[in-house]
């Protein structure tokens, strides 16, 4: 085509036409599957063997998404944890103890809100602190100890209704374990690995707060009584509901960081 100076602005005209075209049609796509990630739909799933066009498959995202988001709850949960904690929905971190475990005495609650499709799963994530891998805090002190944990949940719909709580239908698995024999409190100098100091620790499991994952060989949480974690620092501000109940490891003293995960349909 010979171009003329006629013609040219025409011209333009038709190449940003097709430029700002071919950003949105990028733009959306993009918010589209970013969107789709955030809740979970796959739409190979609905397009297996890859048959639907850019245009068939979009639309068909778009429908999805609607359906889900249609579907989708908003819930407010509380949780106060001795002494930290995360919690992710389908593998995704929607919260994080704003007070770094290592802060001493980091006893604090938090209320945040996340919004699910049902079913989810919901990942928790809770330390107890520890100064190295004796399990012992203090150390060298005349305090030194092995320090408690424990950390209660609960979720509360739109409505204001709970719809869960921490008890012991959740399934909690001990990654960090120390010190392994408790007499190590009392050594003078204790060393991790040595002697009553001994250690058991392990990384999460891949993919352990997805739905995907085979947790059926996991513990159930072990309930423990307001009693023996004796919560304190913000835990009296929340109005906790009575089948709130603060779970752990079975112990709270050597169990010292825990994934805790429950499938909520
Ligand atoms: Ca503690
Ligand atoms: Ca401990």
């Amino acid at each position: 085509m010979r171009v003329t100076s006629a013609s040219l602005p025409l011209y333009m005209i038709r190449i940003d036409t097709n430029r700002n075209l071919a950003i949105t049609v990028s733009v959306l796509s993009i918010i589209l599957t970013y969107s789709a990630g955030i809740l979970d739909i796959d739409i190979n799933v609905y397009d297996q063997d890859k048959s639907m066009s850019f245009i068939q498959r979009a639309a068909a995202l778009v429908f999805l998404l609607g359906s889900q988001i249609a579907t989708a709850e908003t819930y407010t949960t509380d949780v106060w944890a001795d002494n930290w904690f995360s919690l992710s929905v389908n593998g995704s971190l929607v919260a994080e103890d704003s007070v770094p475990i290592t802060t001493e005495r980091s006893f604090n609650a938090e209320t945040f809100s996340f919004t699910a499709v049902p079913p989810f799963v919901l990942g928790l994530t809770a330390m107890d602190f520890k100064e190295n891998d004796t399990g012992l805090e203090y150390i060298g002190s005349r305090r030194q100890q092995m320090g408690d944990g424990g950390v209660i949940l609960q979720v509360k719909d739109a409505d204001g209704e709970t719809v869960l709580v921490s008890d012991q239908n959740w399934q909690c698995l001990v990654i960090h374990r120390a010190p392994l024999d408790k007499s190590c409190a009392d050594e003078d100098s204790p060393v991790a690995g040595q002697g009553s100091c001994g250690f058991d620790v392990s990384v999460a499991p891949e993919s352990w707060d997805t739905a995907d994952f085979d947790a059926s060989d996991w513990p159930q949480a072990t309930q423990h009584t307001e009693r023996d974690v004796s919560p304190k620092g913000g835990y009296d501000r929340i109005s906790w509901d009575s089948n709130a109940k603060l779970i752990w490891g079975p112990d709270l003293e050597t169990d010292n960081t825990v994934l805790c995960r429950l499938v909520v349909q």
